[in-house]
């Protein structure tokens, strides 16, 4: 990226950035901050990594990961090892003032009535607003609606330059690792977008996406998650007609994609993580706050809601008393140990609440995790009913132990593709 001579106020910066002295701060070490943050040392930059957690901090330290994601286990002890990536506390002023750029990736999820909570966001702001930001680079990468980045970051004091560019990790996903997954990208003026861009283009390997304004950027994410949340939502209504009619929904969805125009999703046990249940309600609120209704977003984020006690209704209405029942994957989706807003869990509450008696196995979730949520550990042994809460691929060998002849199988996550056991009940779809 060319620095044009008309950026006389940030060519320092723009020159710290392209020699790579430029110190970078990232704010919030979770699935987003910690694998951005590896990524930047990696490439040569020198960075601190902000977070709350003193445990969290600890393991950094140690090169320790706290997440699942293979390129910050492969690279993180050796960033830290040669002084490339420092943790510290968010409190740590000292560390904080000696960025030159900001990047804040920290989680804005919605509260338990479904509106926005955006607390760790303004946190993070009032932090900033209490340091000298001249010259300085503030980057949002955390999913907020339009005009949150500009209302809460906008306005810190001193001449700073301000960027939305919202994140796209995909947990779980080997294959989009952050450096290669397209950038999209707003700036508050032409002075920031360039130095956005500059940055990032010193180390990711997508396309970087520059839009017009912040609310732009802010925008396209919410729609990429809400295309999400609303196609899904239609694959699990479809799912619900093939059920009455006795048709494959996964046989149709297949012959469906073969048409150019039309994307596949699945129908499942529900929709969970901290995106695509999450991020269409800012949408929501954002929209009615400014007179406009959203009946097919909203509508859709019921229909995915309702999915758990639909799945659950297959096991109350199939168990005998005495029956042994184990849910095999809690998490909200395969081969990733995070249960955040898991459609599982909820299922799980369904179950008690029908007083059926069931335990829980899941290779990615530590004993005390389940223990913190009140479930029993499951064992891998025959049983008479097997729920597929989520189909981690260690399934593919773990069922055999788990099957019998008489084995009932409530299979939220259409994962077997022909019967097994006495029966399988799916998602839109049964074998017997
Ligand atoms: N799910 C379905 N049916 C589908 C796809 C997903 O029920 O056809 C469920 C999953 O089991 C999960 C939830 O929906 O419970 C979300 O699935 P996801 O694959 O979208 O998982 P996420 O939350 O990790 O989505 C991430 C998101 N990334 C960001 O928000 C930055 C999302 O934008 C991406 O679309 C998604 O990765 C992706 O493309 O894989």
């Amino acid at each position: 990226m060319v620095i044009s001579k008309t950026m006389k106020s940030d060519e320092h910066l723009a020159k710290k950035i392209a020699d790579k002295t430029v110190r970078i701060g990232i704010i919030g070490l979770g699935y987003v901050g910690l694998p951005l943050a590896v990524l930047f040392a990696k490439k040569g930059f020198k960075v601190s990594g902000f977070i709350r957690d003193r445990k969290k901090i600890g393991l950094i330290k140690q090169g320790k990961s706290y997440i699942t994601d293979p390129f910050v286990d492969e690279f993180l002890p050796h960033v830290v090892k040669k002084g490339m990536l420092c943790a510290f506390s968010t409190e740590d002023r000292t560390a904080l003032g000696s960025c030159d750029v900001y990047i804040i990736c920290v989680p804005t999820p919605v509260a338990p009535d479904k509106t926005p909570d955006i607390t760790a966001f303004r946190s993070v702001a009032r932090l900033l607003a209490s340091l000298d930001l001249t010259g300085k680079l503030i980057i949002n990468e955390s999913t907020v609606a339009p005009g949150m980045t500009r209302d809460v970051f906008g306005t810190l004091g001193g001449t700073y330059f301000l960027v939305c560019s919202p994140e796209r990790v995909d947990p779980g996903n080997d294959s989009k690792s952050t450096e290669v997954i397209p950038k999209v990208m707003g700036g508050r003026d032409k002075e920031s977008l360039s130095l956005g861009s500059l940055l990032y283009s010193q180390v990711l390997k997508g396309t970087l996406v520059a839009v017009s304004t912040l609310e732009s950027a802010e925008l396209t994410k919410m729609l990429e998650n809400t295309y999400r949340a609303v196609n899904i939502a239609l694959s699990n209504e479809f799912a619900l007609l093939a059920e009455k009619m006795g048709i494959d929904i996964v046989e149709v969805i297949n012959a469906a994609k073969t048409k150019w125009s039309y994307q596949a999703h699945y129908p499942s046990i529900g929709v969970g993580g901290h995106c695509i249940p999450v991020d269409p309600y800012y949408i929501v609120q954002y929209a009615n706050t400014h007179g406009v209704d959203l009946p097919v977003v909203f509508e859709s984020l019921k229909q995915n809601e309702d999915m758990p006690r639909h799945l659950a209704e297959k096991v109350t209405s199939n168990y005998k008393k005495g029956n042994s029942v184990v849910v095999y994957g809690i998490t909200y989706k395969k081969n990733v140990g995070d249960m955040r807003e898991s459609p599982v869990v909820e299922f799980c509450h369904s179950l008690s609440s029908a007083n059926i008696p069931f335990s829980v196995y899941d290779p990615y979730v530590p004993d005390e995790e389940l223990t913190k949520l009140s479930l029993k550990k499951g064992r891998l042994s025959i049983v008479d009913i097997l729920i597929v809460g989520t189909d981690h691929d260690t399934l593919k060998d773990d069922y055999k132990k788990l099957i019998g002849e008489h084995t009932l199988v409530v299979d939220g996550r259409n994962f077997f593709p022909k019967k097994v056991g006495r029966a399988v009940i799916g998602v839109g779809r049964m074998f017997v």
